[in-house]
Parts: structure tokens; sequence; C-alpha cells
């Protein structure tokens, strides 16, 4: 099913025809606008004549959450502040937060990008949606709701947090779709597995789960998938771009489709800032091509990915991107290794007896970077003898060392004693940053 038919399956050549209308306009748009993007194209001596097909974008300068920061709070809007009718922010944790400004359009345009998705994993107005995400200035609460109303579900907004209250509800309201982090959903697996008056299968209704802002694992999908019942898309998206649902898998789960109709996608070597050859790996960046409040042009976003020209079964004509591996900022540099917490989230899930929970410590003592990985134990194998522990210990650690190229202390500590989140996870702690 799709929310849009002839965007979403629209043929390419047309599709590429909309999005150099849209590109023009919005650079003439943010040009008259918007200092910064005047200041930069001057600088970088283009002109919005210069700009006549989407073929052109690469002329035209990049943008970066420094500039967002410089420009604090709303100095690279466009539209003017009667016609803003939303602010959200970033989650950032240090200095100041990346405000972003909507107007009503673009709410309707955010809003259709989530339906999209939802209409995508199958959801429609006959579905409960249970919105676990936080509502607040986070994107992810207000813009699952928003999107979930498009398609006339019942929305449920637990919001995050009470995790007793959103198992009654989920169980007493029939819940099918639940949305929210998979850290979350993890944690509420965890619990629901532990609560003796509910089962998954006899006792709840849930049959999709809308998951994303952090990334997460094909492994990580396949035990949420069995430990709720339900099938598991990922959902994709970012503030400075919009909010969840600037892409979302279909129900052939091969891949996240970006609504490059809205928001024009490209991956360059973050080094070089050239584009990579099709199908590479590299930064993400994203032009918004509808937006009015905060456009973003060439928004370098750090998410590693890849992206998939290749027709997808569902019809849909809309790339498709790969799993983000973390942002480049997120990636950890261990005695001059690269390691992604993902991988390592991976490798612990090949293991049945792990919870899935685990927590990365990495310092540098005596010029040395230690590595420390804490994991834990399913209670039911928690009580393994020594020996048997010891056994499971080493095919870990055989398993990661295999896989990074470098060998972790691993730590089995005791069950529920890592922090569960409720949003968005926090897996390492690196205290050489705090040096
Ligand atoms: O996390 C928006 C969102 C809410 C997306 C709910 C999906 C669901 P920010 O807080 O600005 O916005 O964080 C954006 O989170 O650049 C990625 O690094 C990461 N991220 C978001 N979705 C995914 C995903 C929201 N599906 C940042 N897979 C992005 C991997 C994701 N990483």
């Amino acid at each position: 099913m799709y929310f849009n038919e002839r965007i979403e399956t629209m043929e390419r050549l047309q599709l590429r025809q909309l999005q150099s209308e849209r590109l023009v306009k919005l650079v003439k748009y943010t040009y008259d606008n918007v200092k910064f993007y005047r200041e930069r194209m001057d600088k970088a001596g283009v002109k919005p004549e210069d700009i006549k097909s989407i073929d052109d974008i690469s002329k035209l300068p990049f943008m970066q959450k420094q500039d967002l920061r410089d420009y604090y709070p709303t100095d690279t809007f466009a539209a003017p502040m009667k016609d803003i009718v939303r602010f959200h922010a970033s989650s950032g944790t240090t200095g100041k937060p990346i405000v972003a400004g909507y107007t009503q359009n673009d709410l309707e345009c955010w809003a259709e990008g989530v339906a999209r998705c939802l209409t995508a994993y199958g959801v429609s107005k006959e579905d409960i949606v249970q919105v676990s995400y936080g509502y607040g200035l986070f994107t992810g609460g207000l813009g699952a709701h928003d999107g979930a109303s498009k398609i006339g579900a019942a929305v449920l907004p637990t919001s995050s947090g009470n995790t007793a209250k959103q198992i009654m509800l989920m169980k007493d309201l029939k819940t099918t779709t639940l949305c929210c982090t998979p850290s979350y959903a993890l944690f509420l697996a965890e619990s629901i597995e532990n609560d003796p008056d509910t089962d998954v299968k006899k006792d709840l209704h849930l049959r999709v789960g809308a998951f994303g802002a952090e990334p997460w694992t094909e492994n990580m999908r396949k035990e949420l998938e069995k430990k709720l019942n339900i099938n598991a898309y990922d959902i994709y998206g970012l503030t400075e771009v919009s909010g969840p649902g600037v892409g979302g898998e279909c129900e052939y789960q091969d891949g996240t489709h970006l609504w490059e109709d809205m928001f024009f996608p490209e991956i360059i070597d973050p080094v070089t800032l050239q584009p990579v050859e099709p199908g590479q790996q590299g930064e993400l960046v994203f032009t918004t091509l509808t937006k009015e409040g905060m456009p973003v042009v060439r928004y370098r976003t750090r998410d590693l990915t890849h992206l998939i020209y290749d027709k997808c079964r569902c019809g849909r004509t809309m790339v498709r991107m790969g799993r983000i591996l973390g942002r480049s900022d997120d990636m950890l540099i261990i005695r001059g290794v690269n390691v992604f917490p993902s991988t390592i989230e991976s490798c612990i899930l090949e293991f049945p007896e792990y919870t899935g929970q685990y927590f990365i410590t990495v310092d540098r003592v005596n010029n040395v970077d230690t590595f420390d990985v804490d994991v834990e134990l399913r209670p039911d194998f928690a009580n393994a003898s020594e020996d048997e522990k010891k056994g499971l210990k080493d095919k870990l650690v055989n398993r990661l060392v295999s896989v990074l190229g470098i060998k972790p202390s691993l730590h089995i500590v005791e069950p529920n004693s890592i922090e569960r989140s409720q949003g968005k996870a926090k897996h390492v702690l690196d205290k050489r940053k705090l040096a």
C-alpha cells in the first residue's frame, strides 16, 4: 500500500524534473531570504541563475551543523516569524541546541513523510499507534503523532518512560503499532518478558514496530521481531531536515526509502567532499526541496551510509539507503582502529545468551588506549557455572576480535546493571575526551 502512489512510484526521469524545478525555486528563495546562503553563494561565485537543474547542485556550497550553531537561534530561517507555527530543537548535549522552525506547509510535508512510512509498514486507520518517542523539543513524539493522525490511525501518545504504564495501556487499548527507539523497544520487550501477567502472544496485539532515531542492526531487528512478535521497520530522519520520516522501509525490509521529492540525498567522501561512486559508502548530505521555515541546502548529516538506486520490489522508485553505520562523530578510534558501537551490538546479538544491552568504556592509560565492554547475560543464563560463563565470554571476545581487529576487555556484569534507555541509548563513555 502507498500513501501517495503518484509520487512514491513516479518514473525517475519525471522525479528528476520535479527535483530540478524545486531546487531552482529553493535556491532563489534561500538566496533572497537568508543572509547565510547569500554570503556563502557569493563567496563561492554562484548565482541563483546558475542553478538550472538538479545536476547543478554540486555547484552549491555545503552547510554544516556548526553553521546552524553560528546562526543560532533563527538566522537561517527563510520564512518570516509570523509564518512559523512550530519549533523543535536537536538533542545535542553540549552547547547550544539547533533550533528548527516549521511553517504550516512544513508540518504537512513532514506528516506526509511519516504517513508514507507507516503506510509502507502496513499501518492504516484501523490501527492503534502507541507513540513512545519523547514528546517535546525532540521531533520523535510529535512527528510520529502527526504522521499517524494523517492516516487516521488512533494515536496513543504515551511519550517515553513509565514502562509499566506503557505495557498496561498497550495491553488494554490493544496497541498494534509501537513507535520508539530500538533501544527502548528492547527494554520494553525485556520488561514484558519479566511481567508474569503479560504474554506477548496472548495479551498483546502488536504487529508493527517503527524504530529509529539511533543506529540499529539486522540482529537487533531479529531480536525485537522475535521478542515482541512484530515486524520491525526502520524510520529515519533528523531535526535539521525535518524529523522522523525523511525515509522509511517498505514491506521488503531491504533498505530505507528516502522521500526524494522532498529531501534530495547525496553521498560524499567526507574528506575530499566529492561525490562517491554510486553505491559506495560515505557521508549523507540533504537538500530540502519543499521546506519553507528552515530549508537546508547540501546539509552534511555526518551519517555514514550508502544509497541503492535499483528498483525495489515494492514498486516505489524512491532511492533506498543502507543501514546507517553511525555518525562520523560517533566513530571511536581505538588503538588506531575505527570502531562503530553498532558493530559491537551486532556481534553481541549473535549470541542468544546475552541481553543485547552493552556499554563501552574507552580510556588512555600510559599512552595506550583501553577498551572495555560490559555485557549482561540473560537472567536464565546468569546462574551458569563459572566455567560455562568463561566459555561464553571467550566466544564473544573471539567474535569481536575477528570483526573489529582489536581485543576488548569483556566483562559479564549482573543482569539489569546496565542503564536502560527510554530514548536514544548512550552506549559509550570515552574518557579520553574528558582528559
Ligand atoms: O532522531 C529524528 C527521528 C525521530 C528519527 C524518531 C526517527 C525516529 P535527531 O534527534 O535530530 O532526530 O537525530 C538525528 O539520529 O542524524 C542519525 O544519526 C540518527 N538517526 C535517526 N534515525 C536513524 C535511523 C531524530 N533510523 C540523528 N538509523 C541522525 C540510524 C538514525 N540512525
